[in-house]
């Protein structure tokens, strides 16, 4: 078994600080709790940016300045910029991250509902566009799947040469509009893509954690983060990012699942440096 890779999704872009007041804003925040995250054991941030009063912006200089912040505290961990955004941002809006040097970035593989009125847009022609842009700039896509039709058109779409090998999934799991994320819904998506490809799972809310435990066990990575869910355990607020990670690597210790640092990360998911 690979050694277990912890991403952190330290920010995104729904959640505010009267969620949780550990969800960081300004570039000083950002950095601190990457940097934190990092010290706790991940090996990639996956990164939104906010304006100083929370709002969320994919503005290419935002990024630049989040990411320098970071890498000053922290040089060899890796940053996985999001090119999902928020709701209702245009396709090239979006993609501004991609434009810096970047090592890797989100691509998100189909449309879904995502709470209320709220779309989360990306068709088939999104999701070639974004492949294009990450493969001609040597960006290593995370793909982003939200329920088992995703992976579908990402295999549909490997196989007619528009998403290349080796394929990293990251199976997003309990959204509002997206597939839960019970056990039976793990193994599902796990047992549909290829034996070479490498998975994480992002637990939504109350399944952070069991589908991480799934994951160390079975031979996938995690995510975790402020993004995806704010409680360290039922009606606790996690003090920060770090304690997620903390937990997670707790929980893979009594697995003995040694964790990747960003290092081992870039070989097992064939970053170049
Ligand atoms: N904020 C969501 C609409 C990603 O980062 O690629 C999209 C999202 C996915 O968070
Ligand atoms: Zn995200």
């Amino acid at each position: 078994m690979d050694k277990l890779i912890i991403t952190c999704a330290i920010s995104g872009a729904e959640v505010t600080k009267e969620d949780n007041p550990y969800v960081p804003y300004t570039i000083q925040e950002t950095a601190e709790q990457a940097y934190q995250a990092y010290l706790a054991g991940a090996a990639i941030i996956h990164l939104h940016v906010r304006n100083d009063d929370g709002t969320p912006t994919q503005d290419k200089m935002r990024y630049k300045e989040a990411i320098d912040a970071i890498l000053k505290k922290c040089p060899d961990v890796i940053i996985q910029p999001s090119t999902g955004g928020a709701v209702g941002m245009k396709k090239d809006e979006r993609l501004q991250p991609t434009q810096l040097n970047i090592e890797m970035a989100t691509l998100d593989c189909g449309t879904l509902n995502f709470g209320g009125d709220d779309i989360f847009i990306n068709t088939e022609n999104d999701i070639k566009y974004f492949a294009k842009v990450m493969h001609e700039r040597q960006i290593v896509p995370e793909l982003e799947c939200f329920e088992k039709g995703h992976i579908d058109s990402v295999l549909r779409l490997n196989k007619k040469g528009f998403i290349y090998n080796p394929m990293h999934f990251s199976f997003v799991l309990g959204v509002n509009g997206g597939m839960s994320g019970e056990a039976r819904d793990f193994h599902f998506l796990r047992e549909s893509i290829p034996a070479d490809a490498t998975f994480s799972v992002a637990g939504i809310g109350r399944y952070e954690f069991p589908l991480a435990e799934l994951s160390i066990a079975h031979g996938g990575h995690v995510r975790v983060g402020l993004e995806d869910n704010i409680y360290l355990s039922k009606g606790v607020l996690a003090k920060g990012n770090q304690e997620l990670v903390k937990k997670v690597v707790d929980i893979a210790k009594t697995y003995n699942r040694k964790i990747a640092t960003p290092k081992e990360t870039r070989e097992i998911l064939n970053i170049k440096e």
